[in-house]
């Protein structure tokens, strides 16, 4: 009896061991379907997303756009977050090539070094599009797409509104800039634009230009050099919100006032950016929506679908000024 009871038991425990491990493994592959299979058997399309990470305000509302829009239209979506890293991106995508899903999504973090993983996924016939950000290949045969924003326009309008600011300046004006991810998308072309348009005011100079990994820790501790190695600063541009939130701290630790002894340009105007460009703290912000899931589960289902789609699709933003901050932050759903 003894004995048939602990027989018992161990059944019970290699069922509950069983269940835990099969809930792991459809855990593991993100959603829900076995993973093999690439979801074909219910029908749906499967998505597998590799995400740049969870650095910014901007990426956080992206993420949950994705994941909104992909239940909304239905398709199974493999999401993972590479943590700012390109292994991990290469990591991931290979993986959806070996779970054989059906379209690949990604934000690439950096431009260069995606031909090789980018060649595997055409040879297995799995359609990529790139979301966010671009890459530099010169094989355009290895994506079917790029959705997103102009980070050239938006460092240009960031320039151009502090070349009418400072247009009566008679003598130098000290610029600082606080630059994305080494090697990303955004912070090449937002430098580039920027850098283009200043170039209208012999005045404008930039005297200090560093990365700050677009992150809040980033941008404060970027600031906090820059303040002691440059006496006079007027003005910081920062490529994105977080990066301007975090050199906030700076400034006022370094007894300046934010917005009014140093001018604060950013990039992105998400929430906590418009607060603080509301509040007079930022004096203006170049935005740039991170709401790109509804337009990207649109591209999936037409590429699996083998209908033709626009090599390049633009998002649609615009500025912000104190003023227009106060009015729009009301409304603002990021
Ligand atoms: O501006 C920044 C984020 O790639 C557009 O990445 C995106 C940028 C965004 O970390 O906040």
């Amino acid at each position: 009896m003894k004995r048939m009871r602990t027989h018992l038991s161990s059944r019970k425990v290699i069922a509950v061991l069983t269940a835990a491990l099969l809930a792991t493994g459809v855990a593991a592959c993100g959603n829900s379907d076995t993973g093999d299979s690439g979801g074909k058997d219910d029908g749906k399309i499967t998505l597998g997303f590799s995400q740049v990470g969870a650095e910014s305000g901007w990426r956080t509302a992206n993420t949950t756009s994705i994941k909104e829009a992909a239940a909304e239209a239905g398709i199974d979506l493999k999401f993972d977050d590479a943590q700012q890293k390109q292994e991990n991106q290469i990591k991931a995508i290979r993986n959806f090539i070996q779970q054989k899903v059906d379209v690949i999504a990604f934000s690439p973090v950096v431009e260069s070094g995606w031909d090789t993983v980018l060649k595997e996924a055409k040879d297995a016939k799995i359609p990529v599009i790139l979301t966010d950000r671009a890459v530099d290949s010169a094989d355009k045969s290895l994506y079917k797409t790029f959705l997103g924003s102009d980070f050239v326009k938006e460092g240009r309008l960031a320039g151009e509104w502090l070349v009418e600011k400072e247009k009566a300046a008679t003598g130098p004006v000290n610029i600082v800039e606080l630059q994305g991810t080494t090697g990303s998308a955004p912070a090449n072309d937002r430098k580039k634009g920027f850098a283009d348009a200043i170039s209208a005011n012999p005045n404008l100079k930039i005297i200090a230009s560093q990365s700050g990994d677009f992150t809040r820790a980033g941008g404060k501790q970027v600031m906090e050099q820059f303040l002691k190695a440059n006496p006079k600063i007027d003005v910081l541009f920062a490529h994105n919100d977080d990066m301007g939130l975090g050199a906030l701290e700076a400034i006022t630790a370094a007894g300046k006032v934010p917005g009014k002894d140093i001018t604060i340009i950013t990039v992105d105007a998400v929430k906590d950016g418009m607060q603080a460009l509301a509040d007079g703290k930022f004096n203006f912000i170049a935005e740039c929506s991170p709401l790109l899931g509804p337009q990207l589960m649109d591209l999936v289902k037409k590429v699996h679908n083998g209908e033709e789609v626009p090599v390049r699709i633009e998002t649609q933003e615009t500025t912000f000024t104190q003023e227009q901050a106060k009015e729009a932050l009301p409304n603002r759903k990021y």
